[in-house]
C-alpha cells in the first residue's frame, strides 16, 4: 500500500515536470521565431526582406507570393515588374533599400505615384488606395 501511494506520488510529479517542460519549450520556440524573423537575410521567407531590397507580396500581410525583390543600384535605378507575375497583384512591401522607392501604377514609371520612405513597411497597400496598382518603380533620394 505504501508503494503504491509512493508511485502515485512519482506520477503526480512526472506528470508536473513534463507539463512544465512543454512550457519552457514553446517559451524556447516562440523566442527562437522570433530571432529569426529579425535575423534572416536571405530574402525569400515570406514576411521578410533583405536589407538593400525593396519586397513586394501579392497578400496583405508580407503573404502570398513575392512577386518583387529588387535591390537598386542606386537613385534613379528602375524596376518593371512583371507583367504576368506581379502588375496589379502587389498588397504588401517592405522597403530595406536605403532609398525611397516610387511606385507607378503603369509600366515604364508612368502614372500615378506612391512613394514609399526608407525602412518603411506596409501591411496593406489598400491603406493608401494602392492595393493592387504597382507596376513599375524607381529609386529616389527621398519621398
Ligand atoms: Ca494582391
Ligand atoms: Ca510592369
Amino acid at each position: 500500500m505504501g508503494s503504491e501511494k509512493i508511485n502515485t506520488m512519482k506520477r503526480r510529479l512526472v506528470s508536473g515536470a513534463a507539463m512544465a517542460g512543454v512550457a519552457v519549450v514553446a517559451g524556447l520556440a516562440l523566442t527562437a521565431g522570433s530571432a529569426q524573423a529579425e535575423t534572416t537575410d536571405v530574402g525569400v521567407m515570406a514576411g521578410t526582406c533583405a536589407s538593400g531590397y525593396v519586397c513586394g507580396w501579392e497578400d496583405d500581410g508580407y503573404g502570398g507570393d513575392k512577386w518583387m525583390t529588387w535591390n537598386p543600384s542606386g537613385v534613379g535605378d528602375t524596376y518593371e515588374i512583371d507583367g504576368w507575375d506581379g502588375d496589379n497583384e502587389i498588397t504588401s512591401v517592405i522597403n530595406n533599400s536605403g532609398h525611397g522607392i516610387k511606385f507607378y501604377d503603369q509600366d515604364g514609371q508612368a502614372g500615378s505615384t506612391l512613394c514609399v520612405g526608407d525602412g518603411v513597411r506596409i501591411n496593406n497597400l489598400q491603406t493608401y488606395a494602392w492595393n493592387d496598382r504597382a507596376e513599375s518603380a524607381k529609386a529616389v533620394s527621398s519621398c
